[in-house]
């Protein structure tokens, strides 16, 4: 792939790109320009899953293949082109399920010992969120201790990871006809962990060879992940450490400050970025840091770690994933902290040209050249000091090669399905009403979620801000996790400005009406599962179907790259929302693999998967979508008639 001759979209990332290039410090961006892409690989037609290969069994380029070809179009067992995509489309959805399970497993530790008051430092804040979850999962109450019911809860979800036989209790949130639908296809996924190693052992060299029953899994396995693994993450996470509630803060490189000492907060785990945010406030650590010469500690987050503390304590947000090495080229980061997931081993290379500390702080993701600090819940005031003690000790070693940029964006963030719902019917009415009757009376039009990554491969933030504020311009409410949220903040989109900027009438009039922005920040992408929740409720709420595929929603991760996102994508579709990725599409060597992911999936999920890298088709695509929901709900002639202009009209009479 030739270098993109507009990187970014974002002024911070191309002054830290050149000052990168002017430095001779190698970065992702860069990296991107100079090694291709494997073609091979990015249509999922290598297999090398045994040692007889890898084989590659690509699709002839430029030409229609002949029957005869796709007959030869086999690995050395004789594994077919189908399947070898299958394998590798299913693999990466287990690889996102346990790295999204692994977190959720995780938190269920930590919220099991604090219950158990074993993890001093933390405590269950929001004790409401706890009954009700407790409730849910029918744990009894009556006159026993916040305590006492914690431990019954963390018992019984920590069980929810190795189950082996049953349901996954979350599946009974969703509308009764999903999960029919569900149980229908054999997809209803028994305990997560079960999932993922089921999903291994079907794609081991000559086990499941059936495209489409390795698929059925895939759908099984993501499942685990959207309802079982991500959804008890949040909501143990909400729990524990407060359910988000709308907050305003800060993003992009500008948030660093040249005379204070920089942490940056990276990866996806909260616990100990919790901590450190409640540390760096301690007066002793703040007199350590100015005996050393700085004004103070500053905190700032990255990635989906950054979207956790952004949305409990309103932390500042560096940047997202393809800046978290230029966070480094300011030369004014002390300390990047990270814990688990999407953080590059660039890192430490880049880091060796300024005087950053990378510090790794999870026993699950060490990095060569880095220094480890683990992470002790059970002694976790004492980590976080010890961390930002690091950073401190640090600060004098600042060379003369800082430059920070001076761009730094508004933003609301703290929008967790609980809030939209009070923020919609008032505290005392907390409800959706008013957002489907806004859908039904056609001031908005329907609701996407806009979320994961951002990818060298695209020009950086351009995808994500060009689709949403074309979402938002045709009346589509859009909701965001991860780096898709922070991509649209730094645009300038998570205010309630923005409404009357770029929305269309009937959205922004809604907007107005509430406050909210036209675009709402969810949280990490763990926290899709509040995506699922909103939707959930908005079919229980009533007038817009009784199934989630009924819904006008549709879904995009246009500048995707990790493997959790196709699992990400994976369960959304599972459960019935159309699904549009970007950037490269990962089993086009295979048609019929594509053709059941595309167009089968509907029939018996009523959602799909769609691939367009271009950012205005693929609104075209949602909107479409959304149209086409709204017109079988009977609710496409509520929508305000268009005022033709004179222009409009000769166009449509030469017709
Ligand atoms: O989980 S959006 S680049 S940071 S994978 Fe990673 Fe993608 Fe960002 Fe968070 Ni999600």
């Amino acid at each position: 792939m030739a270098e993109k001759e507009i990187k970014s979209i974002d002024p911070a990332t191309v002054e830290m790109i050149e000052k990168a290039a002017s430095e001779g410090v190698s970065i992702a961006f860069e990296r991107a320009g100079k090694m291709t892409a494997c073609p091979i690989g990015a249509e999922g037609s290598c297999c090398s899953i045994c040692a007889m290969g890898p084989c590659r069994v690509p699709l002839p380029r430029g030409k229609e293949e002949t029957p005869e070809e796709k007959k030869k179009r086999r690995g050395v067992c004789g594994a077919t082109a189908e399947t070898i995509a299958a394998r590798n489309f299913v693999r990466k959805i287990a690889a996102g399920t346990a790295s999204h399970g692994d977190h959720g497993r995780e938190v269920a530790k930590v919220f099991l010992e604090v219950a158990r008051g074993e993890a001093p430092g933390f405590e269950i804040k929001d004790e409401q969120k706890l009954l009700q979850l407790a409730l849910d999962l029918g744990v009894n109450i009556g006159n026993r201790s916040n305590k006492e019911i914690a431990i019954d809860v963390g018992e019984i979800l920590m069980k929810e990871f190795g189950k082996q036989e049953g349901e996954l209790l979350m599946l009974k949130r969703a509308p009764i006809k999903r999960q029919e639908i569900w149980r229908k296809l054999g997809v209803a996924p028994r305990g997560v962990d079960r999932e993922v190693a089921e999903a291994m052992h079907r794609t081991h060299m000559g086990c499941d060879q059936d495209y489409q029953d390795l698929l059925l899994h895939g759908a099984r396995a993501a499942l685990a992940d959207g309802w079982g693994g991500s959804m008890i993450a949040t909501e143990l996470q909400d729990i524990l450490f407060g359910t988000p509630s709308p907050v305003a803060s800060q993003i992009n490189l500008g948030v660093l400050k040249e005379d204070e000492v920089n942490i940056i907060i990276h990866g996806h785990e909260p616990y100990m970025a919790e901590m450190i945010a409640v540390v760096a406030q301690d007066p002793e650590l703040i007199a350590y840091a100015k005996s050393k010469g700085a004004k103070g500690i500053n905190l700032a987050g990255m990635c989906c770690t950054a979207n956790e503390i952004l949305m409990r304590h309103g932390v500042p947000i560096a940047g997202n994933f393809l800046q978290q090495e230029l966070a480094i080229v300011t030369g004014a980061v002390e300390a990047m902290v990270v814990d688990v997931q999407c953080i590059m081993q660039g890192l430490v290379e880049v880091a060796r040209c300024y005087h950053t500390k990378v510090i790794t702080t999870d026993r699950r993701a060490k990095i060569e050249g880095a220094t480890h600090i683990e992470f002790d819940e059970h002694k976790a005031v004492e980590s976080a000091k010890a961390v930002i003690r690091a950073a401190i000790d640090n600060f004098p070693n600042r060379g003369d090669k800082v430059r920070i940029p001076s761009y730094k964006t508004d933003i609301i963030a703290g929008f967790s399905h609980e809030t939209i719902n009070y923020l919609l019917g008032g505290l005392f009415r907390a409800s959706y009403r008013p957002l489907n009757d806004n859908i039904i009376n056609g001031r908005i039009r329907g609701v996407a979620g806009v979320v994961g990554c951002s990818n060298a491969r695209v020009t950086h933030d351009d995808v994500h801000v060009t689709l949403v504020k074309e979402l938002i311009k045709n009346d589509v409410l859009v909701v965001e996790t991860g780096c898709a949220a922070m991509a649209c903040g730094k645009a300038g989109l998570l205010v309630p400005e923005a409404a009357a900027q770029y929305a269309g009438a009937g959205l922004a009039s809604v907007c107005e009406a509430v406050g909210i922005p036209p675009v709402l920040h969810l949280g990490a992408c763990i926290d899709n599962s509040r995506i699922l929740m909103a939707a959930t409720a908005m079919v229980k709420d009533g007038g817009l179907g009784d199934d989630l595929s009924d819904l006008p929603v549709a879904g995009a991760a246009p500048e995707w790259m990790s493997e959790k996102a196709i699992a990400i994508g994976q369960y959304f579709v599972s459960s019935g929302v159309f699904t549009v990725f970007g950037v490269t599409w990962p089993t086009t060597g295979s048609k019929a693999v594509t053709d059941y992911l595309f167009k089968d999936m509907e029939s018996m999920y009523g959602g799909m998967w769609a691939f367009e890298p271009d950012p205005m088709k693929i609104a075209k695509l949602m909107i479409d979508h959304i149209d086409k929901k709204r017109k079988a709900l009977g609710i496409d002639k509520a929508r305000e008639r268009v005022l033709y202009d004179m222009a409009m009209r000769r166009e449509l009479e030469s017709v």
